[in-house]
């Protein structure tokens, strides 16, 4: 069954000008964009985006990263695309990533790790609900 997922490419690999390449591995692999627009958080929605992490002791950390700068919002469809996106960026930790995946290539830490990705069908409609509007679906 064909399922959407998020994801956004974070602000240190905005930074250092991967989205192209990132969207590109992204579409090749067959996921469809059917969302997508560049935004900064705000730290009170980093903070809302990330409340499952609160408590964590990277917790605010990954809220002032991810409101530091510019990041790109996709959303992504595909059969199976919640699991199917996670397989194919690569494991939390970009060394423990497996080779050629977008982690592995891109990311520099655990922490700045150049792309986020819903991890379930229930948190994905959320975060597309967090971002976008109906009308900016298509
Ligand atoms: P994933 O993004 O693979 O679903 P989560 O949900 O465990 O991983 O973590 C969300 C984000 O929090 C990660 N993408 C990463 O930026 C950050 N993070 C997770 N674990 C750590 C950690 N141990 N130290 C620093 N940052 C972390």
């Amino acid at each position: 069954m064909k399922q959407r997922t998020l994801t956004i490419i974070k602000p240190e690999c905005v930074e250092e000008k991967h989205i192209g390449e990132v969207i590109q591995r992204i579409e090749k692999a067959g996921f469809e964009i059917v969302g997508m627009k560049m935004v900064q958080l705000q730290e009170k929605e980093a903070k809302i985006f990330y409340q499952v992490h609160e408590g964590k002791p990277f917790y605010e950390e990954l809220v002032q990263y991810m409101s530091s700068g510019r990041v790109v919002v996709m959303v992504l469809e595909k059969e199976n695309a919640v699991q199917g996106f996670r397989d194919f960026i690569g494991a939390t930790d970009p060394q423990k990533a497996a080779e050629g995946t977008i982690r592995r290539d891109f990311g520099k830490s655990i922490q700045f790790n150049c792309i986020h990705a819903s991890d379930s069908v229930e948190n994905a409609q959320k975060e597309v609900a967090f971002f976008f509007s109906q009308r900016e679906l298509i």
